[in-house]
């Protein structure tokens, strides 16, 4: 059984022409003009674009007490519906766990996946039998590891820890993930604001300033540059952080930004909304900042930068956000929007001319498949890749509301924003996954994607220009280790 995609234009990070789709077995075949097929998918008037790949939910998550509301099931749902066709989630060992029973955990979990995942393993501990998991857990195609600077007393890693943990990612040609913000700092200032009786949702604002996000941001790069290591930095959302971003860039360093769709369009100023639910629905971390640091970021897009749009996935209903009524830190963080990336970004990106089609394709598919290297397999419109693609109709709009959601929860942050630009149809390898926004997809159709290490290592800056100096430390000359 065939499918061709007939009379549509195809979008790719770097082309944009008239051409049909073939696609047979899960794969793209041909691509061509006039291709017959034995099921013809119409495309007129639309665009035909690589499925959205977001790199950044966190699905079924025990996370500050609760877990996050959208599993396996309804976030891949919400994703597909919204024209994302693969996540990547993080399997989060608690401190002291074992990273592969974790990926073990994970595993159970994603039997409900109704579209292509991968994971990211997180590093919350340090010792000698995460040094070595870290090997097997590459061994089982995951190349990305993921660090918290933030979350004092629970996931919170130390610079000894992620200096060990980075150099071990640059033996094994993985990619270290950074969440950048000073843990220590956010304790202290969060306890003075406690102390003063500011204990209402806009006490998380004022518990994350953006300095705390510049400083992680600037020492994590100087780390990764040390270990001589890639750097992926999650939830850019200040221009303190973005600013280091480009230095690093500048210096020849290889890193990466990801702003999420949430922080390019809301502000600060939804945490001193006069309803408590209201702010406490959109306390995450960061937290929302002011127009200038979003103007920043979108200029990151454009110049290139910063590289993918993420979501940040972590959804919790208003009874979850409730847990922290009487004390800001008790709010689980989080938000949603895998379901409204896409739209949101071409509705309010693309349409006013911030970023162009090419970009879009870039920032929400292409380039995250290829710093996770699963490109051409994913992000891509060639032959031989998964035919995980959307059909993107520009003229159909809609007003997104929690009432007609596919994800768990019962608000969302874009509640009433209008969007123009949304799938009229969404293909997991081949399969049609939905039409018209309405989902026919199937609990279990999702299937792992394996990652091998990257190629991309980094020399160290630090130590190569210091090279002829009797002082340097070649590099890998410093145990990864630390004993
Ligand atoms: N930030 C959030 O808002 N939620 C999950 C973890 C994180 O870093
Ligand atoms: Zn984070
Ligand atoms: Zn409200
Ligand atoms: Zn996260």
């Amino acid at each position: 059984m065939s499918a061709v995609i007939k009379g549509g234009t195809i979008v790719t990070a770097d082309l944009t022409y008239g051409a049909d789709v073939l696609v047979e077995g899960g794969k793209i075949t041909a691509i061509g003009p006039d291709l017959q097929g034995d099921k013809v998918i119409d495309a007129t008037g639309c665009f035909v674009m690589p499925g959205g790949i977001d790199p950044h939910t966190h699905l079924d998550m025990p996370f500050m007490g609760t877990s996050t509301a959208d599993d396996f099931g309804s976030g891949t749902r919400a994703a597909l519906a919204g024209g994302t066709t693969m996540v990547v989630d993080f399997a989060l060992p608690a401190p002291g766990q074992s990273l592969l029973d974790a990926l073990k955990l994970w595993d159970n979990k994603s039997a409900l996946a109704h579209c292509d995942y991968s994971f990211h393993m997180a590093v919350t501990w340090w010792d000698e039998q995460v040094f070595d998991e870290m090997r097997a857990v590459t061994e089982r195609g995951i190349n990305s590891f993921k660090h918290f600077m933030a979350y004092k007393g629970a996931l919170m890693v130390n610079d000894d820890e992620m200096f060990a943990s980075f150099s071990r990612c640059a033996e094994l040609g993985a990619i270290p993930f950074v969440h950048a913000e000073n843990g220590d700092l956010i304790a202290e200032i969060s306890a003075k604001l406690l102390a003063r009786g500011i204990t209402g949702p806009e006490g998380h604002a004022y518990s994350r300033p953006t300095a705390v996000e510049g400083e992680a941001t600037n020492r994590a790069i100087m780390i990764a540059d040390m270990a001589g290591v890639p750097l992926y930095i999650v939830h850019v959302s200040c221009e303190e952080a973005h600013e280091a971003i480009r230095r690093a860039k500048m210096r020849g360093q290889r890193v990466w930004g990801e702003p999420l769709v949430q922080h390019l369009l809301l502000d600060e100023s939804e945490y001193f909304h006069p309803d408590q639910d209201h702010a406490a629905r959109r306390v995450m971390s960061p937290p929302f900042r002011n127009k200038q640091h979003q103007e920043g970021l979108w200029a990151g897009l454009s110049s290139g930068t910063l590289s993918v749009v993420a979501t940040d996935h972590c959804a919790f209903t208003t009874a979850q956000k409730r847990m922290g009524l009487q004390d800001f830190t008790k709010i689980p963080n989080g938000t949603g929007g895998l379901e409204d990336r896409l739209s949101l970004l071409w509705s309010y990106g693309v349409t006013p001319g911030r970023i162009t089609m090419n970009e879009f394709v870039a920032l929400t598919s292409t380039n995250i498949a290829k710093i996770l290297n699963c490109y051409p397999q994913k992000g891509a419109v060639l032959v031989g890749a998964d035919a995980d693609l959307i059909v993107w109709d520009p003229q159909k709009s809609r007003t997104i509301t929690a009432e007609k959601q596919v994800s768990a929860i019962d608000y969302n942050v874009f509640e009433g924003w209008e969007v123009k630009g949304l799938p009229r149809y969404v293909l997991s390898r081949g399969t049609i996954m939905a039409e018209d926004g309405v989902l026919n997809s199937r609990e279990g159709h999702g299937e792992f994607v394996a990652r091998a290490p990257n190629g991309a290592v980094n020399r160290a800056l630090s130590t190569w220009k210091d090279l002829t100096s009797p002082r340097a430390v070649p590099r890998g000359g410093i145990p990864a280790t630390g004993v």
